[in-house]
């Protein structure tokens, strides 16, 4: 076994999972030899880059998702317009520039931390930017990502361990890997991928031209990830450059069972544990320094290419971009109208289990419910939409943590779930998620409630038998 890998990610704090067989890493579509053979998937001349000395002005390409070259803002400013930023005090602005940089600052990470944006949903994405490590850097446990995510948070979600639906997501890392001590840190790159039919629940690990990282030199990375263009089509494919050079391209992918989902999420992570250093067998660890810059980042539909030429006067400043899910209604509808509320106020309607009580929101009523739960039917009948979100409020009188919802569809003739983890003893907890996010099966990996009607609901939890939860201000939106 080895250390391969994949994140998950619960609010702001990184818990990683790790393993994988290194025999179990695939290797599909054509590999390197034979990708050099084909048309090139990036012209001669260069690509977008070009048309864009010193990257002046390449934020206003139309072929072009979002940029930022870091000359603008503090770390926290910079998180503000990306949408997420952890270890926020790890994250500061650097003058370390790679050669050709069009600008005066960097941004650095020390030990763990990310920023994390989103672009419109795309079916094919590049995404380019600066990276160098740390002189004395160690072994990587995780690097940056490029997901495709149907529903998409500010945050990154969970997922390690876990194949995600074809419906629902797909990602790839590119990231340095020492391939289990074959290479001194921080090794060289490959793809770690993660969808719907990779072979094992972790993740699987595409190799490239074994070029070794150098510490504490700059390099331009540029990732490409393009979506399969029908969901009976496995003509997916992922490709990667380093300073301009095709070091890898993979073909024959199924990304996707429906164009719905498409690629919308940027990961500019820099993730560290001691598994990775264990798993190379660094003898040293205790020596390494945890540490990365990146800068000039581009992400566009087309291939960019490294830093062409000089902006006019020497140097310049881009407009930087703001994350996608900043507007509202870009990347998935916005909730519709609300087809069904209760508060409790006036009993308990239609809901089944327990009881109305003091303890509500605000000095207000709320509804007491058991471990085996609370359910409500014949109260509303709604047609599931990407829009259609189920909101309410949750308040544990017990050490329950997390829950469970379930929905039965009559299309699938069997039960939908969603988890809520992460509830506290008498806190109130507001939960809001998509209709199409609850799943057939104990493990959510069967189908979702798209095209289901939604028209009833039950609520439960593991707990004693005086265990009691309070829910309040329960909503359904169209
Ligand atoms: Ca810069």
């Amino acid at each position: 076994m080895s250390t391969k890998r994949f994140v998950t990610q619960l609010t702001l704090a990184l818990v990683f999972a790790a393993a994988a067989s290194v025999g179990a890493a695939q290797r599909l579509g054509g590999s390197l030899k034979r990708s050099l053979g084909m048309a090139p998937l990036a012209p001669k001349k260069g690509g977008l880059a070009s048309l864009y000395p010193g990257d002046e002005g390449i934020e206003r390409d139309p072929r072009v998702l979002f940029v930022d070259d870091f000359e603008t803002g503090t770390p926290e400013e910079i998180g503000a317009r990306w949408g997420s930023i952890s270890r926020k005090e790890n994250i500061n602005l650097s003058d370390d520039i790679h050669a050709d940089s069009p600008g005066y600052k960097s941004i650095h990470i020390a030990r763990n931390g990310h920023l994390y944006t989103h672009t419109k949903g795309v079916d094919t994405i590049y995404a380019r930017f600066y990276v160098k490590f740390h002189e004395k850097i160690g072994y990587v446990h995780h690097f940056v990502h490029i997901v495709a995510d149907r529903t998409p948070t500010p945050w990154p979600k969970g997922g390690a361990g876990e194949t995600p639906p074809g419906d629902a997501k797909f990602s790839t890392g590119i990231e340095p890997t020492g391939r289990w001590g074959k290479f001194p840190p921080p090794g060289v790159w490959n793809f770690y991928t993660y969808w719907h039919e990779m072979k094992t629940k972790w993740g699987s690990v595409f190799n490239g031209k074994q070029e070794q990282i150098q510490p504490g030199r700059w390099y331009c990375v540029e990732a490409m990830l393009k979506a399969n263009s029908r969901p009976d089509k496995a003509d997916g494919e992922q490709a990667f450059w380093v300073d301009g050079e095709l070091y890898g391209r993979f073909r024959g992918f199924r990304w996707r069972t429906t164009d719905k989902l498409k690629i919308n999420s940027f990961w500019l992570l820099f993730y560290n544990t001691d598994q990775p250093a264990r798993h190379n067998k660094d003898q040293h660890p205790e020596t390494r320094v945890m540490e990365v810059w990146f800068d000039d980042i581009v992400i566009a539909t087309e291939y960019i290419g490294p830093v062409y030429g000089k902006p006019r006067r020497g140097k310049k400043k881009a407009t930087p971009s703001k994350s996608a899910l900043l507007t509202p209604g870009l990347l998935l509808p916005e909730p519709g109208k609300p087809v069904f509320s209760q508060d409790f106020e006036g009993g308990a309607g239609n809901f089944k289990g327990g009881r109305v009580t003091d303890g509500g929101i605000n000095g207000s009523k709320a509804f007491a419910f058991p471990p085996n739960g609370v359910s409500v039917w014949n109260a509303y009948s709604t047609p599931v939409k990407d829009s259609t979100t189920i909101r309410f409020k949750l308040k544990p009188l017990c050490d329950a943590r997390g829950m469970t919802v379930m929905i039965w569809s009559k299309k699938h003739k069997d039960n939908c779930r969603y988890r809520i983890a992460g509830l506290k003893k008498g806190q109130w907890r507001s939960v809001e998620f998509r209709a199409i996010e609850a799943r057939v099966g104990w493990g959510m990996k069967g189908p979702s409630l798209e095209d289901c009607v939604l028209d009833n609901f039950k609520l439960f939890f593991e707990g004693g038998e005086g265990d009691r939860i309070l829910l309040d201000d329960f909503e359904i939106l169209q």
